[in-house]
């Protein structure tokens, strides 16, 4: 048993709860894992008393590579760093279809159980969804906690969540993906009972189950309250009709240190998986001198929990709304292809799949002479965050997106509508300005949807 270390990294704040969290007392007869517990409704996956010993469990599925399998395995194991626990054996599988019962097949089961026995790990955890059956049967045979990688990231989300909405988008996931999960014994019980808490003929596990969905439905209409402010908030920026940027990418990608870089701004930077899960927005100013609205958003990876990209969904209608993303890819990273696909996906499943996209191929001072894999895209950018390299570049070439379907229009604005000359600043860039006896006679280059707004003013 170890005491978590403490790591560079780590948020002050979480690092000293952990250090002074109480050690906790192993017993040789019953099984410390914590990790993957449904219980409790503060919604902690993994137990952080100490640091849990794991093995990993891959599957390669149908004709899939195994190298494949093993990056995937690479990254369930920096997943399970980030929770907080360590990898201690793996084991991988080749199957043409998960056994419907024990994912595994049944050989491959006493083999996982051998391991764990010779480890004297707490929790197995595989890297597939498995199902609430598939699951119950494993940690029957196995004697230990099974879990699968989605729950891996939920605790990770979970450990991040700062913000009010953060934190309801979070528990609102745990939730949904622990209530077809939740078990005799498991879940409420504790808090659910006394007097009145049960109707008639229901077992604990029905009113366990009530209690989850009631508060799903809280956690839901408080979502929506929060939703509802924020759209007030977009209408009154679209009609500023400021453009918008949104940063998007897989997770520790670099998305935060490059808005920091562009912007001046103090985001959160950190070598960890799913730092920022809160969207923060600074204005920008492109070297035309239009300003934009640039949004860091919250890491994507492959597998994806859908419970989570359900409950973010009015998070990343930022990513659906705005006019151009720039997707930020580690060059430095083994397979950065996968990772553009995996980020590709979500985007579709948040309805950003149509936003036009910039490819910024970030942390390219970590390349040491290495090509950097740029693909087919001809418009894809190189650049590096931590020196700065490539970002006049990139600040080019975003204002060359943002201006391709621009149009260049002829203005008459009454002095005493200054109003509306902000408006036509804000919107785009002014190109010539002239003072005549009706007001003032502007040049300008507009956004289709700008101009549109601004036609009442239009000369010529
Ligand atoms: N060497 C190098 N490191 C970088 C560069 N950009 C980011 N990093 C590092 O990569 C790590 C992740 O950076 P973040 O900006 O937090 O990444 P992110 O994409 O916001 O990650 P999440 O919010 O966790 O999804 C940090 O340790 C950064 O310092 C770069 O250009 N070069
Ligand atoms: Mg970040």
């Amino acid at each position: 048993m170890t005491e978590r270390p403490r790591r560079a990294g780590d948020s002050p704040g979480t690092a000293s709860h952990r250090a002074s969290a109480p050690v906790h007392e192993t017993d040789d007869t019953t099984h410390r894992g914590g990790f993957g517990t449904h219980g409790g409704e503060s919604g902690a996956f993994i137990e952080r008393t100490f640091r849990e010993q794991i093995v990993l469990v891959g599957v390669s599925l149908g004709g899939a590579d195994p190298t494949r399998t093993d990056a995937d395995l690479d990254e369930l194991a920096q997943l399970i760093d980030t929770a907080g626990a360590d990898e201690v054996a793996r084991v991988s599988q080749r199957r043409s279809a998960p056994d419907p019962a024990t994912y595994i097949g049944a050989g491959k089961a006493k083999e996982v159980l051998a391991l764990c026995e010779q480890h004297d790990a707490d929790t197995v955890v595989f890297d597939d969804e498995l199902s609430p059956a598939q699951q119950f049967n494993l940690e029957k045979l196995l004697g230990r906690t099974a879990i699968d990688r989605t729950a891996v990231i939920l605790d990770i989300f979970a450990q991040n969540a700062s913000s009010q909405e953060g934190q309801a988008q979070v528990e609102l996931a745990q939730l949904r993906y622990r209530l077809p999960r939740l078990r005799r014994g498991q879940g409420f019980s504790q808090q659910a009972g006394g007097i009145g808490t049960r109707g008639p003929g229901e077992t604990q596990l029905e009113v366990d189950r009530r209690r989850i969905q009631r508060r799903i439905h809280k956690l839901e209409a408080q979502l929506r309250t929060i939703t509802k402010n924020r759209q007030v908030q977009g209408r009154s920026r679209r009609r500023s009709a400021q453009h918008t940027v949104a940063i998007v990418g897989y997770t520790n990608a670099g998305k935060s240190r490059l808005l920091n870089r562009l912007t001046d701004s103090g985001v959160l930077v950190q070598n960890r998986l799913f730092a920022t899960l809160d969207a923060a927005t600074r204005r920008l100013e492109l070297p035309g001198g239009e300003r934009v609205l640039v949004t860091d958003t919250v890491g994507f990876i492959q597998k994806l929990p859908h419970q989570l990209v359900e409950a973010f969904r009015s998070t990343l209608d930022v990513v659906a709304e705005a006019d151009l993303l720039l997707h930020v890819v580690d060059a430095s990273g083994a397979d950065p292809e996968a990772h553009i696909a995996a980020v590709r996906q979500v985007l579709r499943e948040i309805g950003a799949g149509a936003v036009p996209e910039l490819l910024v191929y970030n942390k390219c001072d970590l390349l040491a002479g290495r090509q950097v894999p740029l693909g087919t895209d001809k418009d894809a950018v190189v650049i590096s965050a931590a020196t700065g390299e490539g970002t006049d570049k990139l600040l080019a070439a975003m204002a060359d997106h943002l201006r391709a379907d621009a149009v260049i229009v002829e203005l008459l604005v009454p002095y005493a509508r200054g109003e509306v000359l902000a408006a036509v600043q804000r919107a785009g860039q002014v190109l010539t300005t002239d003072t005549t006896d009706d007001g003032y006679r502007l040049q300008a280059r507009l956004d289709p949807a700008s101009a549109a707004r601004l036609s009442q003013w239009m000369v010529g």
